[in-house]
């Protein structure tokens, strides 16, 4: 008797060692443990032992052998499904990694960012920031500026005109303006002296393009009206850009030039540290004519103005050798700078 139960009981630990899955489990505890299985079964057949002391022995081997193979199907059971959970986790796992494409860093555009800086170094200079409008009229572009009609100095902004005719105006006098000066008269028509403003903006000439020319382009004017201003506050103000854009190893100096709306009149140049001299833009004593068009009168107040071209100075300060790579849109070029 006790060999049939040490056979059975090693016959099922053997089974149960082979359930795969939580159903092999059930049913080997259906067949094995519990009341009806066959374990139990074996102890209806105690009842044929005849001593004693045998029908106790093969009792408590029976219970031992009940024991092992419940501790065996429990043991089975938390390993099946163990593994039952983590093929389930596996199926159902969402792959929530994405493909990214590295993104490409915008950039602002070499004159927006030399535009900028320049606002900066005048702002912290202690000018305020004006605008005007891109189309003018020809008073504000060029009467009101000392160039009345028939003045050879016109010829020297290629001029575009525009069909517009402004109320109570005449056809042809309506233009893109050809530069940033006539903000000098409407910030003078709107505002009282003492004044300090420079206004960057766009402005449009019929230049055909080469290296230095565009014929959409960028100026940054300066206006200073106050009492008892000189020369020598123009040279001041326009040296202490010059450091403060450019460093302090940078010079400037003035040229004598001619402006219809400036007298006298100057070029301004900067002298970089190895010495070479660049050209950078007019400037020069508000005429005397050009206050009085802005409502200002000149025995009361002076003042002085400047005009330079952004894109030039983009090209300078960046070492490009034709200004026509800024409008490319090339990212390779665009991509030197940031
Ligand atoms: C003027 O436009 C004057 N209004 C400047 C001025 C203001 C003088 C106030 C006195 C007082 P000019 O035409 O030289 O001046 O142009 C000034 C600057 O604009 C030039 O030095 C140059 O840097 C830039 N510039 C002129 N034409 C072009 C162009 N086609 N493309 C790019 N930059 C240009």
């Amino acid at each position: 008797m006790i060999s049939d139960i040490t056979s059975a009981r090693d016959a099922a630990l053997a089974h149960i060692a082979e359930a795969t899955s939580p159903d092999d489990v059930a049913a080997m505890t259906t067949r094995y443990a519990g009341k009806k299985g066959e374990l139990a079964g074996l102890k209806k057949q105690l009842g044929r032992l005849d001593s004693i002391d045998d029908k106790k022995a093969a009792g408590a081997a029976i219970n031992e052998a009940i024991a092992a193979v419940d501790a065996a199907l429990a043991e089975r059971r938390s390993a099946v499904d163990a593994e039952a959970l983590s093929a389930r986790v596996e199926s159902e796992r969402l792959d929530l990694t994405e493909y990214v494409v590295k993104p490409t860093r915008g950039r602002a555009h070499l004159v927006t960012q030399a535009w900028e800086r320049l606002e900066d170094v005048f702002v912290g200079m202690g000018f305020r920031v004006a605008e005007g409008p891109e189309i003018e009229t020809d008073w504000h572009n060029f009467e009101a500026l000392n160039m009345p009609v028939g003045h050879p100095a016109r010829g020297e902004w290629d001029t575009l005109f525009v069909d517009h005719v402004p109320p109570g105006g005449e056809a042809g006098t309506t233009v893109l303006r050809t530069h940033t000066s006539p903000v000098q008269i409407r910030t003078m028509l709107t505002q009282a002296p003492p004044i300090h403003i420079i206004a960057p903006g766009r402005v449009f000439r019929r230049d055909t393009p080469d290296a230095t020319h565009m014929p959409v382009f960028h100026q940054i004017e300066g206006l200073v009206v106050d009492r008892d201003i000189s020369m020598a506050d123009l040279a001041g103000t326009i040296d202490a850009f010059t450091k403060a854009f450019f460093g302090q190893a940078w010079n400037s100096r003035l040229r004598p030039s001619y402006f219809p709306f400036t007298e006298p009149s100057a070029e301004f140049d900067i002298q970089r540290p190895d010495g070479s001299w660049i050209e950078l833009g007019g400037c020069g004593m508000v005429h005397p004519d050009v206050l009085i068009a802005g409502g200002i009168d000149p025995e009361e107040w002076s003042g002085f103005a400047f005009g330079f071209g952004i894109d030039r100075m983009a090209i300078m300060r960046h070492g490009v050798a034709d200004i026509r790579e800024m409008f490319t849109d090339d990212l390779r070029f665009t991509e030197q700078f940031s």
